[in-house]
């Protein structure tokens, strides 16, 4: 075998030749390609050009790859020759990926092929491509790590779009792969499968996106679809190619990332913090908004300690994440209007920070009100600005934003002003506790122990029952969610539907899990909600990933019923109780033999005591090592519920002729 790759390195024989060799020694037709792969590279090292007898030759095959140097080992860069598939697989691992999230594509073929010599990244074949990219997108969200979702051309890429759309609105740095079925020589034909400009049609909800131009231009596509993604502030990247270039042999490098991240943690300007640290000191009531920036920086202790210096109360709009401990004495709630005026506490905040928070407008009052003096911090400059004054702009990763500011305020305290300090927390810890208090009361609930059992009393017990440390991922439609006390810094964690494409929930949460095993992972989700991506479910089964669903069974879209009766009051609609856009009974689905259907043990429950029972059943399992579904019946709320809601009376029986 020596005397071979040696009259192949010196081009005395052809690679038919070296190859042909190598399986009368005895080698399988696999084996003989892997040392040809090798030896291949090898030779590339080397600075040798292309192979005599070289499969036919592709032009970007033929000619020396431009991007790639002959010689000089670097750190980090590997030279690479093979197959355009194989090339993918290598620098997906030189990316850090250790998951990649997919749907048969038979193109990708020789994707798959290396796979089988790569068992250091590891396929998860997912049914659908939906919640397949939202577990992707839970497995990054909750690691921290790199991932891929890859699908078949157009036809899989679109069932990706929504969870793309989520992953755009809610920063998750999600890189998408899928081919373009039409090739390189029958391109433009409108052939099968093919849209002109596929890459197109994700375009403003992607970060980046662009189609490879040349096969040994993958690796680099990949690369740059990566670091798009992974530079806050984070998004998603769609990346694709003519489908014949990952069949097609290349000559190219295979770079680590860490070699051309732009490592984008950056420190806030000081004069800034200064600036932001006096109006602090000096407020008479300062107020900090938290966001998830911080969830990712893993900088909640931060935030923490900066209110605790200032006795500063906490809140927060609308996030993904829970990014303060919701139990602390400053913390007054989550804002549930559309302006910081709508808090019940503080009324009067004279300067207001805000620390990660991307600020979702949902009405045209800008939430931050003119008036009190605003210290926008965030990486996400894109929307600062915008709608709000900003008095004091920090540009930065939110860690060292902290850090640096915390530095700022310590110089400033005086000893009266930490007196001012103490004080005004004792004062926001009177609101804190009464808030608490006040809460408590929705025990009192007429129809607390009513069955079918109210989505409050639900949660409720789910809260009893859930670890100190549970995370939570929240899909449950119009349901408030209460009782678990969140806390980002060891406590339970919350993963919440900001994007709001539906159907995210059960695949989140199986993402969710696949990164930590070791905490208790509860998917609270809405009938309707669960219904658009179920198939999660079945990787839950296979893969043994310990879920508890806890589907909040109304038989309804609750929230769209009195979201439209807010919108047209008192019309027709609610004259004759006939709304076609609502009502998901008659049949009844049942969710608990769905799981079944997907291999997962559930149960239907009606009443809290069978509640509880079913909880206690749900941990056996889990401890198990199985996931474990509760379709809990839930009753509807809102006005204008018939208890047989109008069904649009639609009878093809009566156009049935033939009993066929
Ligand atoms: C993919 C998708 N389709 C439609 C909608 C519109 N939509 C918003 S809430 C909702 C109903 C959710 O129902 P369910 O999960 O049962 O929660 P409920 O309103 O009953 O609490 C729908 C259909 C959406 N957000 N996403
Ligand atoms: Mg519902």
């Amino acid at each position: 075998m020596r005397e071979l790759v040696a009259e192949y390195l010196s081009k005395k024989i052809s690679r038919r030749g070296f190859v042909g060799g190598l399986t009368k020694a005895g080698l399988t037709a696999s084996a003989a390609q892997s040392v040809l792969t090798a030896v291949a590279t090898v030779s590339y090292g080397q600075g040798a050009g292309p192979q005599p007898g070289a499969a036919p030759a592709a032009p970007s095959a033929a000619a020396p790859a431009a991007s790639a140097p002959a010689a000089a080992a670097v750190a980090g860069v590997k030279p690479f020759q093979g197959p355009g598939g194989a090339a993918f697989a290598d620098q997906l691992i030189a990316c850090g990926v250790k998951y990649v999230f997919g749907n048969s594509a038979s193109e990708d073929a020789q994707f798959y092929e290396a796979l089988v010599d790569r068992p250091q990244l590891k396929y998860i074949l997912t049914p659908h491509e939906g919640p397949g990219a939202a577990m992707a997108a839970g497995y990054i969200k909750a690691s921290g790590e790199p991932a891929i979702v890859m699908q078949a051309a157009v036809v899989g890429m679109a069932n990706a779009v929504g969870q793309m759309f989520n992953a755009f609105k809610e920063q998750t740095p999600l890189v998408v792969y899928s081919y373009r079925t039409d090739q390189t020589r029958r391109a433009g034909r409108d052939g099968f499968e093919e849209v002109a400009n596929q890459e197109q049609m994700v375009q403003p909800i992607t970060k980046y996106t662009w189609l490879a131009r040349r096969a040994d231009m993958i690796p680099e596509t990949i690369r740059r679809g990566f670091k798009a993604a992974w530079t806050p502030p984070y998004g998603p990247a769609y990346i694709s190619w003519h489908s014949d270039y990952n069949d097609e042999r290349v000559r190219t490098e295979i770079i680590s990332q860490e070699l051309i991240d732009p490592r984008m943690r950056v420190r806030p300007n000081p004069d800034e913090i200064q600036r932001a640290a006096k109006l602090l000191v000096e407020a008479r009531m300062p107020l900090m908004v938290t966001g998830d920036e911080i969830y990712k920086a893993k900088a909640a202790g931060k935030a923490v300690k900066l209110a605790e210096m200032l006795g500063m109360p906490v809140t927060q709009v609308r996030q993904l994440y829970a990014n303060f401990p919701e139990t602390h004495p400053l913390w007054v709630g989550n804002l549930a209007g559309n302006s910081l005026n709508s808090l019940t506490y503080p009324k009067s905040a004279d300067v207001i920070i805000n620390v990660g928070n991307k600020f979702q407008h949902n009405g045209p009052t800008p939430i931050v009100p003119r008036g009190p003096k605003f210290i926008d911090m965030r990486i996400d400059h894109g929307s600062m600005g915008n709608v709000m004054l900003t008095e004091v702009p920090l540009v930065c990763d939110v860690g060292y934003g902290l850090d640096d500011l915390i530095a700022a305020v310590e110089q400033l305290l005086t000893p009266a002003l930490k007196q001012k300090a103490v004080e005004r927390a004792a004062d926001v810890r009177k609101f804190s506790e009464w808030a608490r208090v006040t809460r408590a009361q929705l025990t009192n609930n007429p129809d607390w122990d009513q069955s079918p059992i109210i989505a409050d009393r639900l949660t409720w017990e789910v809260a009893q029952f859930a670890d100190p440390d549970a995370i939570i991922v929240h899909e449950a439609g119009s349901v408030a969610l209460h009782s678990f006390d969140f806390n980002p810094t060891g406590g339970r964690e919350l993963f919440f539907y900001y994007g709001a494409h539906l159907g995210s929930g059960v695949g989140t949460a199986a993402g969710v899990k696949l990164a930590r095993p070791n905490q208790q992972v509860i998917c609270l989700v809405g009938d309707g909600s669960f219904i658009f991506g179920p198939t999660a479910l079945w990787n839950m089964a296979r893969l043994e990933l310990p879920v508890i669903t806890v589907v909040y069974n109304n038989h309804a879209y609750g929230g769209p019923h009195s979201r439209v009766i807010a919108n047209v009051p008192g019309g027709r609609m609610v004259q004759t109780g006939q709304f076609v856009h609502d009502y998901l009974g008659s049949p009844d689905m049942n969710m608990a033999a769905i799981a079944k259907g997907f291999g997962v043990d559930g149960e239907v429950v009606e009443s809290p005591a069978q509640l509880r029972e079913a909880l206690a059943r749900a941990r056996k399992h889990t401890v198990e090592g199985k996931p474990y579904l509760i379709d809990a019946q839930v009753a509807r709320k809102g006005v204008a519920w018939a208890d047989k809601p109008w069904i649009p009376p639609i009878q093809v029986a009566a156009l049935r002729q033939k009993k066929v």
